[in-house]
């Protein structure tokens, strides 16, 4: 077989107008990608450090992808195969020492500066926490987040997540079942809730508002629900939620029963024992919760149900599960967590809600 003509490669010239397209290309490219607003508010101090990361990545990788792809469509378009070649051999290659260390240094030079940047960026964002920093210990429960913190003699415990701005938070992550990751993606850090040990990052949110709390590992059917928000309050508005939350820490040795009313344990549920709120994913008229993830519990509990049955579908849940809902969401650990009393009390609650004597 006859080869083909051994074509040399761009002129002068091409090699010009190659090389002013993929630097104008690069950058409209880097341009428009910088415009993009790519991530949430930036609400801690390390979101702007994250942000300016990306941004390098970005305008590193941009020219990288044009030099790729420009190298690529000329030589398409110099070595096509032209009309009356189709029968011809390529011409005989022993590759280009030159140009394989080139190509091998410059991407192993990019990579260790990139590498290095990322080291010293996470150095800095995982520094231990100054002492007296004040801690939250986040737990993760198939399909919800409980709060903990101190404040002085007094222990908080919620559903809701809330801090003062301008002050450090170290959070301690913590599961009691499967893998869940703890993320707010305003803040820009995650860490993974894993059972058995507890993980933690520190940060200092900026600016206050609300934002989303998601759980960024798929941890069961419930995952897409397992989103919360997180308060973050001026100072002065901090100590006045502080003052009006709860009692001092009971006494060690209170055992489980925090005495808590059918109607707290519905609206805030009890974070201590694992028990998520009911209110988070149900309507109850009530109790004025809004929750959409399960039944509204006065449209959907016929009339007629007993107290038995209630009872029975708080205890059991995926024993009979409600048309349109999926099984394994609603949690199944009521029966273990709350006391005969507590559920006697709920199912109370909840049965004179429905007949409407609530
Ligand atoms: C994470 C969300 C979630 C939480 C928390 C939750 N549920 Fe549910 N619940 C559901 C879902 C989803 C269903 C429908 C599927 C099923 O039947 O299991 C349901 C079904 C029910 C039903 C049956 C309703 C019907 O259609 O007849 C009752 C009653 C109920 N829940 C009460 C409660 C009570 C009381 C609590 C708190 C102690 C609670 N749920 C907590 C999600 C939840
Ligand atoms: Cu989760």
């Amino acid at each position: 077989m006859s080869e083909s003509p051994n074509r040399p490669g761009p002129t002068a010239k091409q090699w010009a107008v190659l090389l002013a397209l993929m630097i104008v290309s690069s950058a409209i490219l880097i341009a428009i990608f910088l415009v993009i607003d790519w991530f949430p508010v930036a609400g801690s101090n390390v979101s702007d450090e994250i942000d300016t990361f990306w941004d390098v990545l970005l305008i590193v990788s941009i020219p990288i992808f044009v030099i790729v792809t420009g190298v690529l469509l000329f030589s398409v378009w110099r070595w096509r195969q032209r009309p009356g070649e189709e029968e011809l051999d390529g011409p005989p290659i022993h590759g280009n020492a030159k140009l394989e260390v080139i190509w091998t240094a410059i991407p192993t030079v990019i990579i260790a500066a990139l590498c290095a940047y990322a080291a010293v960026l996470l150095l800095d964002i995982e520094a231990a926490p100054a002492k007296g920093t004040r801690v939250v210990n986040v737990t993760g429960v198939q399909f919800a987040w409980s709060f903990e913190t101190n404040e002085g003699d007094r222990k908080i415990k919620a559903n809701r997540l809330v801090v003062p701005v301008d002050e450090p938070v170290q959070f301690k992550v913590r599961s009691r079942d499967v893998i869940h990751d703890f993320w707010v993606p305003a803040w820009r850090l995650k860490v993974d809730a894993v059972p058995g040990i507890t993980t933690s990052y520190s940060l200092t949110p900026t600016k206050t508002g609300t934002f989303d709390i998601v759980c960024a590992e798929l941890c069961g059917l419930g995952h897409a629900y397992m989103r919360q928000t997180v308060t973050v309050l001026p100072k002065a508005k901090y100590a006045a939620w502080v003052a009006g939350q709860g009692k001092p820490a009971a006494p060690a040795g209170g055992g489980e029963s925090a005495g808590l009313s059918a109607k707290e344990l519905f609206v805030a549920g009890n974070p201590s024992v694992g028990a998520t709120a009911c209110g988070t994913c149900h309507v109850l008229n009530a109790a004025g919760t809004k929750g959409a993830t399960g039944p509204n519990l006065n449209e959907m509990i016929p009339k007629s149900d007993s107290k038995a049955a209630i009872r029975e579908m708080i205890v059991n849940p995926n024993a009979e599960i409600t048309k349109g809902y999926a099984q394994g969401i609603m949690p199944a650990n009521y029966g273990q967590v709350l006391s005969a009393k507590e559920i006697d009390e709920l199912v109370n609650y909840i049965y004179d809600d429905v007949q409407g004597k609530g």
